[in-house]
Order: structure tokens, then C-alpha cells, then sequence
């Protein structure tokens, strides 16, 4: 299978996964299992149920099903969104070309949606992987790590203290990408290394995988962002308030930011090179990361 089929097969499991794996739409009370699946089927890339699941195959085929671990991960990545999207955070009216969770519901219904499908990541770790406690101990670790208080909402807390003055610096600004955006990254291929029982060297390298390509992630984030017109990003006047926000093209300027991202994904692919089986898809995924348009 080449790449584009390759990526496409990915996310399509993904996608009936999730379906497969949240409570039913008229599950009581209906609201919240309405919203939850509002969000989590809204589309969006899928970046890290792929991520974990090509890492499962990179030896061939996994020890354990990963698709639970692909579909807790995409519930975490999503209720940060929609707790992100919130009148007290970003104030977004859209996400994912929809209407944000609170536009379509209501504020406190999102952010029960958010909770509640936090929880759920968690409940799908501890049953779906009951018959290998040793593996759900480690997968819950490693989400639970990526999406703490020194991770995932510790890069969150920064960004929204950063949004409150313009001189931002480097050193600041990296937290906050490492946290915020690589944290759960890491985790993806981490989380699909343990269900393919690699060994700790290899998850090691792909720690450095994730940081290299969540940085890449992140500066084209900002590079997209800057070269974007507002009609195209849809915000609202929240968000405009941001304007003086310190990102990394306001550091290094577009060009800058562009050798960074280089660099960073460079940096990935050396990583890559030290892993074992078919590492094939997941270097063009890295290659198109650094060359994405949305
Ligand atoms: C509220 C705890 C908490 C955290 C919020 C994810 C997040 C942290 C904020 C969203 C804003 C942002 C720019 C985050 C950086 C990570 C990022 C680029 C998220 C968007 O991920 P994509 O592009 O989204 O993979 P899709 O919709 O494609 O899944």
C-alpha cells in the first residue's frame, strides 16, 4: 500500500473505533453522549490515533489490538479542544469547520463533554487491556503523563500566561510547544510502541521522535496561523484581543521559523532511522508534517 492509502486505511479504523467505543448516542443522558460524539466525530486529522497505530505495526503485526489506545488518545487530544475552545480559554467559534461544542450545545454541557471524555480514555485503558495488566499499567502512565499538569495543561497554564504579555521568551515558548502540543505526540508513538512490545531503547528513540516532530507540529501551527487570513482562521474577538501574542514566527521571523521546523524534523528522521522494521510510513508522515497546509 503506498503512503496516501496507507494513511487513509489508518484513519479510517480509527474513525470506526471511536465509533465503537464511546457510549451509543442514546446512551442516558443522551446530551452528553451527543456532545461527546459531536466533537470526537468532527473530522480533524487524526494525527495520533495514526501516529499509534503505524508504531504498533513497525515490526509487523502487534502483540495486542492498539485501536483502544488510539481512540483513548483521541479522546484526551479532543476534550482539550473543547476545553481550549471555551469562552474562559480561546474563545473559538469554530473547530474542526463546525460549530464549536459550546456554540452547538452550551457551555456547561461542553465542558462535561470534555470531562466526561477524559474519563473515558482512562476507562478504555483500565477495560480494554484488563487481560495485560502490565501493559495497561504502562499505557495509562504514559497518557496520564502527557496529559497532566506538567504536561499537556502545565503547557496550557504557560500559553495562557504567555497571551498576557507580548515578550514571551524562547525559553518560554518552547515549554509550551514541548507541553502543549509534542507531550501528546510523544505519547501516540509511545503508547503504539508498548502494544507492539518493543523494547525500552526503541521507545526511548521514540520519545525523541515525538519532541522532534511535535516541535514541527507546532511551528508550522504558528507558520499556518501567521500566513492565514482571518477569514480563513474564523475567530472571534477573543481571539483577536491575542493578536500580541509571542509565537515563534514573531521570534524568528517566517523564514526562521521555517529553518527551525527543518531542522526539528530532521532531527525526527535521524530518530527514526534508529528504529527497528518498516519505518517507511511513519518517515513520510514526519516528511509531510513539515509540508502541511491545514
Ligand atoms: C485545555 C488542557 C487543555 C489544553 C488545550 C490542544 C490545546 C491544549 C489547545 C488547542 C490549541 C493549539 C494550537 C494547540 C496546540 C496543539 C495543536 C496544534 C492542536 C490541534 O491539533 P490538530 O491540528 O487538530 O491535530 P485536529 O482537529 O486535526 O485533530
Amino acid at each position: 500500500m503506498d503512503f496516501p492509502d496507507r494513511l487513509h486505511a489508518y484513519t479510517t479504523r480509527a474513525e470506526t473505533a471511536l465509533d465503537a467505543l464511546l457510549p451509543s448516542a442514546t446512551t442516558r443522558p443522551a446530551r452528553i453522549h451527543e456532545a461527546m460524539r459531536y466533537s470526537l466525530q468532527a473530522g480533524g486529522k487524526r494525527l495520533r490515533p495514526v501516529l499509534a497505530l503505524a508504531t504498533a505495526e513497525l515490526t509487523g503485526q502487534p502483540c495486542v489490538d492498539p485501536l483502544p489506545a488510539a481512540v483513548a488518545l483521541e479522546c484526551i487530544h479532543t476534550y482539550s479542544l473543547i476545553h481550549d475552545d471555551l469562552p474562559c480559554m480561546d474563545n473559538d467559534d469554530f473547530r474542526r469547520g463546525r460549530p464549536t461544542c459550546h456554540k452547538a450545545f452550551d457551555e456547561a454541557t461542553a465542558l462535561l463533554a470534555g470531562d466526561a471524555l477524559l474519563t473515558h480514555a482512562f476507562r478504555l485503558l483500565a477495560t480494554q487491556y484488563a487481560a495485560n495488566p502490565t501493559l495497561s499499567h504502562a499505557l495509562t502512565l504514559e497518557l496520564s503523563n502527557a496529559a497532566s499538569s506538567e504536561q499537556l495543561i502545565g503547557g496550557q497554564m504557560e500559553d495562557l500566561l504567555a497571551e498576557k504579555k507580548s515578550d514571551a521568551t524562547p525559553d518560554q515558548l518552547e515549554f509550551i510547544h514541548l507541553n502543549k502540543t509534542a507531550a501528546m505526540i510523544r505519547a501516540s508513538l509511545v503508547m503504539g510502541g508498548l502494544c507492539a512490545g518493543l523494547d525500552a531503547p526503541a521507545l526511548d528513540t521514540l520519545r525523541v521522535l515525538g519532541r522532534e516532530l511535535g516541535l514541527t507540529f507546532q511551528i508550522i501551527d504558528d507558520i499556518l496561523d501567521a500566513t492565514a487570513d482571518s477569514a480563513t482562521l474564523g475567530k472571534t474577538a477573543g481571539k483577536d484581543a491575542k493578536a500580541d501574542k509571542t509565537t515563534f514566527v514573531k521570534l524568528h521571523g517566517l523564514d526562521g521559523a521555517r529553518r527551525h521546523a527543518r531542522e526539528h524534523t530532521d532531527a525526527a528522521l535521524a530518530a527514526l532511522a534508529q528504529l527497528p522494521g518498516d519505518t517507511a510510513f511513519l518517515r513520510q508522515l514526519v516528511e509531510t508534517m513539515l509540508v502541511r497546509k491545514s
